[in-house]
């Protein structure tokens, strides 16, 4: 083990948090890749901490814990079988249907045996870690039979990172993290350790697909499709282990930069033939290759519209080659004019995914899956849920996240996003009571989809605490109607585990204080009631009022001397409203019903307007930038009371993150609150300092 490797940081894999499993008699039955993977993972954890492990004896055993494989041959042990029919007949009480699939999982008592049964060993990995969660209450006498199995298909990462670094992105576009775990200055970054740890963190969570390079795709990163693909398969054997399947990010462009073909219209023959050639080798390499991701006709990326065809053309191109190896296209929905002119108030960016997508519903093909931003614009940190996702009842969707923080802190704030998610994924788009998000991401064989936040940061994440961000979309995925603070809870236990604290009572609680509700503090000190951006261009770090106000980004406030907010009524507006269903369309549409925190996205309104909470707007904007420094201050006294109580390393880098968020969540308020007092001339009631 390297140095540096001594020092990673364990997120939520401490050893400790095996403790439980470690100090037990533990049977594995069954074969397979994934079952060698549990038998190590078991292993590990006995050498550790006194227990024994056996893998499919021929002799009797006794065992508190046997992970077992159903179709597994039968075994001479009693208390195998035992546990076996115990695991069974809970399966049989929960119903015909209740199928456990590729990855799901039972777990059952049987007298004084611990058992878990899957289907196939993906299902014994996912079991494994669910036994770690749980600790030692896995082996409560009086624990309960569950069955689990993920709700979302496909839950899958997506990394931004580039093989070569960029002149202005870096080596991770929109990282916060250090550099890639993958690549480094145009190579692998040859640590394939590192990415194994990572690997066993991400199943511990539950996704199970990754994309390794950016969207963005340049030179250097399309010929990881190609010459290159030996990194890539590198890549997936480390991962394969551990039930992750690779996806590789790829330019539409392809035919031409790397096949020397004239032209990379769909209609081609010669593109067609292309496209499956190649595909055809990357299968040859990676049997069990996930996939293409495609960004195309997007910020500068190359795309179908070149030829005059249609995204439905572009991406059953890409299907129509992966098909016959079982691999999918996730086509991103994120097309819009980046060319906008500000003067133009008949161009809405907020309209752009689904005027382009809706009208192609039914034409996908059925490996192609859609994947759509949560919100219609960029990963703010308040968005309505973007439309689209109830708009296309014959396509398969993935929603997408973003857990890189690039407009939430970038890793330097405290924000915990697993209640927004839960927002997104709970909110019913035919309104309350209705299918939700999640049901649509669920359906049609679609997923979640999130941007990683992880580089080669000691930490992971560069903020420890934004590791619960990552551990927390994972969870999500696999199950969308968990309560986020509960998940936090796991996070805590996990890695802060209670068995080696000295205080966990009062760890767990101030983390808690710190990260419940640390999304919206930041969204009370940042842009105000769904408004967007007022970001520093470029970067996307610290407040620029007006900074994007006059480009060509389509991200505007439109703030005057009487007013703010963008007008998206159908009435008056730009129409963005009536992209919803009736319910919805009806509630935005509407400057009375629309819910207060997202006002300003859905109207222009005048700083008087008094709010469902009684406040004014300009009042409103005043005290929750007020408010939310002050949360700020508070998250960081608390932080303090952890001194001496926690590792070392763990205390001092959040603790220098929060003096940068106390900083900058001060400019953030003294920007906005001046910007609206000079533009309205209303004083703050309460006679607080502006400048
Ligand atoms: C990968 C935003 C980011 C870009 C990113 C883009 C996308 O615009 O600022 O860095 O590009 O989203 O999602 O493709």
């Amino acid at each position: 083990m390297s140095a540096e490797e001594a020092r990673v940081h364990a997120a939520w894999l401490p050893p400790e948090a095996f403790r439980a499993l470690g100090s037990r008699r533990v049977l594995v039955h069954g074969d397979g890749m994934l079952v060698d993977t549990v038998l190590d993972e078991v292993a590990r954890a006995c050498a550790r901490y006194g227990g024994r492990v056996w893998h499919s004896p021929s002799w009797d055993v006794d065992a508190d814990l046997v992970l077992a494989l159903r179709g597994a041959d039968e075994l001479s042990s009693a208390a195998v079988e035992a546990a076996r029919a115990a695991g069974e007949a809970a399966l049989a009480k929960v119903g015909a249907g209740a199928v456990l699939g590729d990855e799901g999982f039972v777990l059952a008592r049987a007298g004084d045996v611990t058992a878990v049964l899957a289907d196939a060993p993906a299902g014994l990995l996912y079991g494994l870690f669910h036994l770690v969660r749980l600790g030692p209450a896995a082996f409560d006498s009086t624990r309960p039979t569950e069955r689990h199995r993920p709700a979302l298909r496909q839950r899958m990462l997506n990394h931004w990172d580039n093989v070569a670094v960029h002149p202005v992105m870096g080596q991770v576009e929109r990282g916060y993290a250090g550099g890639s775990i993958f690549w480094r200055d145009g190579r692998p970054r040859g640590d394939l350790a590192r990415v194994r740890e990572y690997a066993r963190l991400l199943a511990a969570c539950g996704i199970n697909a990754i994309s390794v390079n950016n969207v963005n795709v340049a030179r250097t990163e399309a010929r990881l499709l190609t010459n290159r693909l030996g990194d890539v398969a590198e890549i997936a054997d480390v991962l394969r282990p551990y039930g992750i399947r690779v996806h590789l990010s790829v330019t539409f462009a392809a035919p031409v930069v790397l096949g020397g073909l004239p032209t990379a219209d769909p209609a081609d023959e010669a593109v067609r033939a292309w496209w499956a050639a190649t595909t055809r080798q990357v299968y040859e390499r990676i049997p069990d290759f996930g996939g293409y991701v495609v960004k195309a006709d997007s910020e500068g990326q190359p795309g179908p519209f070149t030829y005059g065809r249609d995204h439905a053309d572009g991406a059953n191109l890409l299907a129509d080659a992966l098909a016959p190896h079982g691999g999918v296209v996730h086509w991103r929905a994120f097309v819009y004019n980046h060319h906008q002119d500000w003067r133009d108030r008949s161009t809405d960016r907020a309209r752009a995914a689904y005027d382009h997508f809706v009208p192609l519903d039914g034409r996908f093909r059925a490996n192609v899956v859609l994947q759509v931003k949560f919100g219609p614009v960029d990963f703010q940190v308040r968005e309505p849920v973007s439309p689209v996702l109830a708009a296309m009842p014959a396509t398969r969707l993935a929603v997408e996240v973003q857990v890189t923080q690039e407009y939430t802190g970038q890793q330097r704030h405290v924000c915990h996003l697993g209640p927004w998610w839960s927002e997104v994924l709970r909110f019913a788009p035919w309104g309350p009571g209705g299918r939700t998000v999640a049901d649509v991401a669920a359906g049609e064989g679609g997923g979640l989809v999130a941007v990683a936040n992880v580089g080669d940061d000691l930490f992971w994440t560069g903020h420890p605490l934004a590791q619960a961000n990552l551990y927390t979309v994972g969870r999500l995925a696999w199950d969308p109607r968990l309560d986020p603070r509960a998940v936090l809870d796991e996070w805590i236990a996990l890695t802060f585990p209670p068995s080696a604290m000295a205080d966990p009572e009062l760890v767990g609680r101030t983390l808690h204080e710190i990260m419940d509700d640390s999304w919206r503090t930041y969204e009370r000190y940042t842009a105000p009631l769904g408004v967007g951006f007022m970001v520093h261009p470029g970067d996307h770090y610290g407040p620029d009022v007006d900074g994007y106000e006059y480009t060509r980004w389509g991200t505007y406030h439109f703030a005057d001397r009487d007013g703010v907010g963008v007008d998206r009524s159908r009435a008056s507006g730009t129409g963005f409203a009536g992209q919803y269903p009736p319910y919805w369309s009806q509630v935005y549409e509407s400057p009375e019903r629309c819910p207060d925190e997202l006002l300003l996205f859905f109207h222009h309104v005048p700083y008087g307007h008094v709010l469902h909470s009684g406040s004014t707007v300009i009042q409103h904007i005043y005290d929750t930038h007020f408010a939310g420094v002050e949360e700020v201050a508070a998250m960081r006294g608390r932080w303090r009371t952890l001194k001496g109580l926690i590792d070392p390393a763990v205390y001092e880098r959040v603790e220098q993150r929060l003096d940068e968020q106390v900083r900058s969540a001060t400019e953030w308020r003294d920007q906005i609150n001046t910007y609206f007092f000079r533009k309205s001339g209303v004083p703050d009631a309460r006679g607080r300092r502006i400048h």
